[in-house]
């Protein structure tokens, strides 16, 4: 019997409206669906946007640092419960256990973080501009936040949104992606049994074209903020304008990791594997191309080609496994199709190009040489384990090379010459630079966010900088003259 599992809309555990479900499969073994989850309708969305709204007021009352310690103790239970966060998510996404805790270990270091800021949502003082004045501002939330989140870290980026979300007052409504919604309900138990009130969040699986469209349509959501796809960011941009609400997107990237001559090889081709093919290429910090200065070339090549052939492709759960499946059976085909796309634009294939055993959304390590800056395959968000290496002359034409795409996430570079590395640092349009490290994995502290079309360029998440974006500021001047 499989699993029936439900949404959480006003306190109660619910199904849609109409009853209708979708199957949780799993990418590494087709054959195995690990559960059901509702298909909320609009209306289940709705319902769940005016609980939102009605526990809003009490929960923006609640002084900041008891709802912080909420939080703490939310990340106290993901810490006890890891092994079980993992292995969910290694079953539903794909990656790699070690990758799955990894990310858990990251949703718990995020709750821990955001609990403290429940003591420094501070304002400032400002002088007085008479003698009998006062001048000073205070935080206060936005309201009812939407978090519409993605399948490819389905535990570390709604906990990331969430948990300022709600330390800075705000109420929530969680729509998480399909191919990936047990890691969210997992996240939603454990802020339930840490101690969060009925209805300051709510959880609504379902479609993007239903649930998705329902919550960036609303007149009664003060926020969203969405991580995924570039088409489905600016759709969600262009709906929610009508009402003026408030947006943070988190889209693709196209990021770049440039190799100059000095590079030390066997730490150039280790940055491009976890770069490349971590998380079987389904994050939007991956490194898709990776930008080489001529020197070194040849050698590089050789050796990252290595590297992708030894790469164990098989099931997450299986200690072996380096690299996991595609997530589903559109991404796996979008994977090959550029692939072949890339053939047709006349790159070289040198690894990989095919898929990789059976029973799951397999694909192999691929790797292109000889790829030009305007082809499909270096200018599009392709999603999936495919490098593509542009080869180069100076900095600054690796550093040019780097900047003709639409994109601007991160961005690394592989040299121990430090004036390279800061001309780099300096000139690369990029939201984030990496000197020595993999364009991929963040810091929780940290701000985050890209350039150009990365990003609706409007607020950074993560660290300090998330107060931006969900909290306002009052400015109050007092006359006690
Ligand atoms: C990371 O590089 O560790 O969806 C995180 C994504 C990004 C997060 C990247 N928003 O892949």
């Amino acid at each position: 019997m499989v699993q029936e599992y439900r949404n959480y809309i006003g306190g109660e555990w619910v199904d849609a409206a109409d009853g209708a479900r979708f199957e949780n499969i799993n990418p590494a073994d087709n054959d195995e669906v690990l559960g059901t989850f509702p298909k909320a309708t609009a209306e289940d969305v709705q319902r769940a946007i005016a609980t939102a709204r009605e526990a809003f007021p009490a929960w923006a009352r609640t002084p900041a640092p008891r709802r912080g310690a909420i939080l703490d103790k939310a990340s106290e239970i993901v810490a006890a419960r890891l092994d079980e966060f993992a292995e969910t998510l290694t079953r539903e996404e794909g990656k790699t256990l070690f990758e799955a805790r990894g990310e858990v270990t990251r949703t718990r270091d995020v709750f821990k973080y955001h609990s403290g800021a429940g003591w420094r949502m501070t304002g400032d003082v400002l002088p007085p501009t008479s003698s009998d004045e006062m001048i000073y501002t205070q935080r206060e939330p936005l309201g009812v936040i939407g978090v519409i989140t993605p399948w490819n870290f389905p535990s570390a980026i709604p906990a990331w949104k969430i948990a300022p979300a709600l330390v800075y007052g705000n109420t929530v409504v969680f729509k998480p992606a399909s191919f990936a919604p047990h890691s969210a309900l997992l996240l939603v138990e454990a802020l339930l049994e840490a101690g969060l009130p009925p209805g300051v969040i709510n959880f609504v699986t379902g479609s993007g074209s239903v649930a998705g469209e329902a919550i960036a349509s609303s007149p009664d959501v003060d926020g969203i903020t969405f991580t995924g796809s570039h088409a489905v960011g600016k759709e969600i941009y262009q709906t929610a304008v009508d009402h003026m609400t408030r947006i943070q997107l988190e889209m693709g990237g196209k990021n770049p990791l440039i190799v100059l001559d000095d590079a030390d090889l066997e730490l150039a081709t280790k940055l491009a594997v976890i770069g490349g093919f971590g998380a079987t290429g389904q994050v939007c910090t991956a490194s898709s191309r990776v930008i080489v200065q001529q020197g070194i070339a040849g050698e590089f090549v050789d050796s990252l080609t290595n590297a992708a052939r030894n790469l164990v492709v098989g099931n997450g759960l299986d200690k072996r496994t380096r690299m996991g499946p595609a997530v589903s059976a559109a991404q796996l085909q979008t994977d090959l199709d550029y692939i072949k796309i890339g053939q047709g634009e006349g790159a070289k294939l040198v690894a990989g190009g095919d898929r990789a055993g059976d029973g799951g959304y397999f694909v192999q390590p691929t790797v292109f040489d000889d790829v030009a800056p305007q082809m499909r395959i270096a200018q599009e968000e392709i999603f999936g384990p495919v490098i593509g290496v542009i080869r180069a002359g100076s900095i600054d034409d690796a550093i040019e090379k780097a900047n003709d795409v639409g994109f601007g996430l991160s961005a690394g570079i592989v040299t121990n010459d430090l004036r390279a590395a800061l001309t780099f640092a300096n000139n690369v349009e990029a939201g984030v630079v990496k000197i020595n490290a993999p364009t991929s994995g963040i810091a929780v502290h940290v701000p985050f966010g890209g350039f150009k079309q990365s990003s609706a360029n409007t607020f950074k998440e993560q660290g300090e900088a998330a107060i931006e974006f969900y909290t306002r500021t009052k400015s109050i001047y007092l006359t006690h003259g």
